[in-house]
């Protein structure tokens, strides 16, 4: 299955353009890294961030997620879009259910082309799709051969694959909900009851846009017999298009409606990047109409479907994935038009590319504005001692010994009231050491896994739903209160640095620096969207549980904590990030500072033992207020061309100029 030629899709094309530029500014980056390096300029702060910046952009990736009730044509779309140089269907796409578990594809070049399966039975063991991810030998492995198309196909069609279990073993992998009507149907006939073979897919496939770190999420509809709660915590809100989608044939049925409100509409917040697709107009194409009559008829479903969503009728992207693929691999450009699909790939591109530029834009700019202004800083300070010193000499040219002498007090003098000053500065390190302490026991990692520990347990002890509810409630109200509580130290410790720093400017000369400011806001707001899904999940009134309740619940917390987790990992990167930042500039400058004190001293002495040496000191430091000024033009140089390289003027995208 070799693929031909990408065939130029706005959005393969906007995809390249996208990656050459994350490339060219990857290479920008490397560029002040090294210059960085060989002038002994990256401090423990700067070079972290700058590694940090260089993983970030490595690793980054654009997930598009797919959607819907089951067969309205995701499957059929994601071939559509972006598999039809395969000139085939990639994914099983048949009517009725066909993708059993959630499928994502990617690539990591390092591994060769192969379908990975999760198994349903890991349902009944503790532990997130996430965790299990971790664990190559938890998985079945198929290698996918490109150039086998059969053997390609039927290793795909397990994506299909279903079980045939007794009712008490889907019970234990937490698959019944006792409320679905078809499932008791499906179990009162004889017991047992079909479940998919797989908990979760993944493709490791060589495409092009995959290649780039396109991640594609292929979801299977809703089914009676319950989904991850994964999808709805973290793959989907981690998602940066999710397309959801309608079928022209059927209309918006109630399953599409609840669909939607249980995935689309928790992560409605991020509006940007969700787009409506109402799929299968073919089924509207008749002969006998006129194209006018045809276009009028999509338009009012269109409009039907908007409306029922609550959405502008404009958001809503009407196509035929399948006529799309039977175009795209027949080279029928007027099929295609008529598909409709080259609009919703334009707007896909438009949903998904700028933003996350803009994302990786904004994060990139802010870091290494702190590491070029804390360098320029460190760099003026030294100019400015040796301008100092060159004042001084200057100044004592045919001055006699007395007034050297003088001068030597005076030198002598600055040190020591410096040396005082530094015993302040190390009193307040130790201050700031203990704020920190606090901080780290709000939002640390041991406190956090505690409180899922009580949790937990306070939830196995409990039978009733409202004991349930009052642990998870108790769950939340902790985490706000230990953030809440860190969010306040914060504020203190930024308030005290910047009286720290102030105080060094006036009394020592110090830059008078700013230190960046810091809050948790992002990550309390993001702990109140969990607990709303939990409460949205959870708050019908069955008072006492059932086994299946309790398990599906129990699982719903795991993920759920699982979830908490990452966000607080997070949130303790960055603010352990945060407090290097702060404290950092201070202490180079105050090193920096002291080592120009003590090369004070040393100079004047040395000329107080020998005045004819005047000159030639003054020469030596005019010739490095020269090295330092020219690497701060250097310095200057090399943060133009990253912003440039970020502000991607020079390429003129066409993301760019369509948005304006
Ligand atoms: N007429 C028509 N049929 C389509 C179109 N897109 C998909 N189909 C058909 O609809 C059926 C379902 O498509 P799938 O791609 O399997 O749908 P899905 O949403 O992935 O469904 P699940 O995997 O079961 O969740 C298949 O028979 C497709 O051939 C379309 O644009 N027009
Ligand atoms: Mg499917």
């Amino acid at each position: 299955m070799a693929a031909l030629p990408m065939t130029q899709s706005p959005l393969a094309a906007e995809f390249k353009h996208y990656s050459a530029w994350r490339d060219q500014v990857a290479v920008r980056l490397s560029a002040l890294q090294n210059w960085l390096t060989a002038r002994g300029l990256d401090g423990d702060d700067a070079s972290l961030r700058l590694t940090q910046l260089q993983d970030r952009l490595d690793q980054d990736t654009l997930n598009v997620a797919f959607v819907a009730e089951f067969s309205r044509g995701k499957s059929e779309l994601i071939n559509a879009i972006f598999f039809a140089d395969y000139r085939q269907r990639v994914l099983p796409s048949s009517a009725g259910r066909t993708t059993m578990c959630p499928t994502e594809l990617s690539y990591d070049p390092s591994c060769p082309p192969s379908l990975r399966l999760l198994p349903i039975q890991t349902k009944a063991q503790r532990g997130t799709v996430a965790d299990f991810k971790r664990d190559p030998s938890a998985w079945s492995e198929i290698p996918l051969v490109l150039d086998a198309v059969d053997d390609m196909k039927a290793a795909l069609q397990h994506l299909a694959d279903v079980i045939r279990v007794s009712g008490e073993e889907a019970r234990e992998y937490g698959l019944i909900n006792p409320q679905d009507e078809e499932t008791a149907r499906v179990l009162a006939h004889d017991g047992s009851i079909e479940i998919p073979r797989w908990r979760h897919a993944l493709i490791n496939f060589p495409h092009p846009l995959l290649e780039r770190g396109l991640v594609i999420l292929d979801t299977p509809g809703l089914n009676a017999i319950g989904t991850e709660p994964e999808l709805t915590l973290s793959l989907l809100p981690n998602a940066h298009a999710v397309l959801f989608l309608l079928a022209a044939d059927t209309g918006v049925t109630r399953s599409d409606i609840e669909v939607w409100r249980k995935y689309l509409a928790p992560v409605q917040g991020a509006s940007r990047g969700r787009l409506v697709v109402m799929n299968k107009i073919d089924g509207l194409w008749d002969d006998l109409k006129t194209a006018d009559d045809i276009a009028a008829e999509i338009d009012r479903q269109v409009a039907t479907s908007a409306e029922l969503l609550g959405l502008p009728a404009t958001q809503v992207y009407p196509v035929s994935a399948q006529k799309a693929l039977v175009a795209k691999i027949r080279n029928d450009p007027a099929l295609l038009e008529r598909s409709r699909l080259p609009e919703l790939e334009a707007a896909l591109s438009r949903e998904l590319i700028p933003g996350k530029q803009d994302l990786v834009r904004e994060s990139t700019l802010g870091a290494v504005e702190d590491v070029v202004v804390q360098t320029t800083e460190l760099l003026e300070a030294r100019l400015a001692a040796i301008q100092d010193q060159i004042d001084e000499l200057v100044h004592l040219r045919g001055k006699n010994r007395d007034v050297i002498g003088q001068m030597m007090a005076k030198a002598n003098e600055d040190q020591q009231q410096f040396e005082r000053g530094l015993a302040q500065f190390t009193a307040m390190r130790r201050l700031f050491a203990g704020q920190v302490a606090i901080v780290r026991a709000d939002i640390g990692m041991e406190t956090l896994r505690s409180q899922v520990h009580v949790t937990r347990a306070g939830m196995e002890k409990s039978l009733f739903t409202h004991g349930l509810r009052e642990a998870m409630r108790e769950f939340f109200r902790r985490l706000e209160h230990n953030l809440g509580h860190a969010d306040e130290k914060i504020e203190e410790i930024h308030a005290m640095l910047g009286a720290m720093y102030r105080k060094f400017s006036e009394e020592h000369g110090l830059a008078a620096v700013n230190p960046p400011a810091h809050t948790l806001a992002r990550y309390r707001k993001e702990m109140a969207r969990l607990e709303r899904i939990f409460n949205e999940r959870f708050n019908t009134v069955f008072k006492l549980l059932t086994l299946e309740q309790h398990r599906l619940t129990a699982q719903f917390f795991e993920t759920l904590a699982a979830r908490v987790i990452d966000v607080f990992e997070v949130a303790n990167r960055e603010t352990e990030a945060w407090f290097k930042a702060l404290i950092a500039p201070m202490e180079t400058q105050v090193r920096e500072h002291q080592a120009q004190l003590k090369r004070r001293v040393e100079s004047v002495s040395r000329i107080h033992a020998a005045t004819e040496t005047l000159d030639e000191r003054i020469g030596e430091l005019e010739a490095a207020a020269q090295t330092v000024t020219d690497q701060l033009d250097e310095l200057a140089r090399l943060h133009g061309q990253i912003v440039a390289a970020l502000s991607d003027v020079a390429a003129n995208p066409p993301a760019l100029a369509r948005r304006a």
